[in-house]
């Protein structure tokens, strides 16, 4: 018997709405149809809902055969419970080692580059927060929404440490690991681990969908126009990069779903 058949009730999904690591476990959530829920929280609210289960950062799946705190042991987890013919990470020990090298890279440098490059220009922009931080949270807490606002962004820009400096290395390590992206793609192959789509293209499209913002992304981004210029022209660049473009067609041919 498959998981599908066997699965009792949705598990839970504790994120923060806007979270890259968040909708990594989400698409791959997603992708391989498991029935979920997602609860969204805005920081600092997460914390409540995280801990109550042994957590503390998001994305944490709730599941009946235990909490995972960490969206690779989660992507992990959900691949252990499905069936040979849809698992994200390649049955080969050898390409399975490769997959996992490629998702640790960009889980340590593209995730935190692009998380800090984003909120360099978000956190003081009130319409950009209210809709990547607001989505799908309780009444509550977008109730109070305006006054987390004011009180959270010096908390972000403290706690990444949001400099000038740090800003333009985090430009350097994506370029960097878009070239990279570029080098592996140049044979023609279609996905990151050859013909097909793997974990490995997941944690790069969803990390690097700060730098994106495709519009299939489920928190539907601002079109450019709406955006100020400087941080549109630098998303255009980005989208015309070949690993920019891979972005674009990954969301639209692997990202078609309702979450
Ligand atoms: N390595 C972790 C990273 C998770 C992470 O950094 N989560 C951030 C959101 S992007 C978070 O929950 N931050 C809230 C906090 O710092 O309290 C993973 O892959 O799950």
């Amino acid at each position: 018997m498959d998981y599908y058949s066997t699965q009792k009730k949705p598990l839970r999904l504790i994120t923060i709405p806007v979270s890259h690591y968040c909708e990594k476990a989400r698409w791959a959530l997603t992708k391989l149809k498991i029935n979920f829920v997602e609860e969204a929280h805005t920081p600092p609210f997460h914390t409540f809902a995280t801990n109550r289960v042994g957590g503390k950062l998001t994305p944490v799946l709730v599941t009946e055969n235990g909490v995972f705190t960490d969206s690779t042991d989660i992507l992990q987890y959900l691949d252990s419970i499905v069936s040979e013919n849809v698992k994200l990470y390649p049955t080969n020990p050898e390409l399975r080692k490769q997959a996992e090298e490629l998702e640790e890279l960009f889980d340590s440098q593209l995730g935190p580059a692009t998380r800090r490059w984003g909120y360099s220009y978000a956190t003081n922009d009130y319409k950009i927060m209210q809709r990547v931080w607001t989505k799908g949270i309780p009444f509550i807490e977008r109730f109070v929404f305006p006054i987390v606002f004011y009180r959270m962004r010096s908390v972000v820009s403290k706690r990444f440490n949001i400099t000038p400096e740090n800003v333009a290395s985090d430009y350097r390590t994506i370029n960097n690991i878009f070239q990279q992206v570029r080098a592996l793609l140049a044979d023609g192959r279609p996905y990151l681990m050859g013909d097909n789509f793997s974990v490995a293209d997941l944690t790069f499209a969803a990390l690097a969908a700060p730098v994106i913002q495709p519009p299939e992304h489920p928190i539907k981004p601002f079109p450019l126009e709406k955006l100020s210029p400087q941080l549109a022209s630098e998303i255009s660049q980005f989208r015309s990069t070949p690993a920019g473009d891979f972005v674009l067609r990954l969301y639209r041919d692997e990202r078609n779903c309702s979450t």
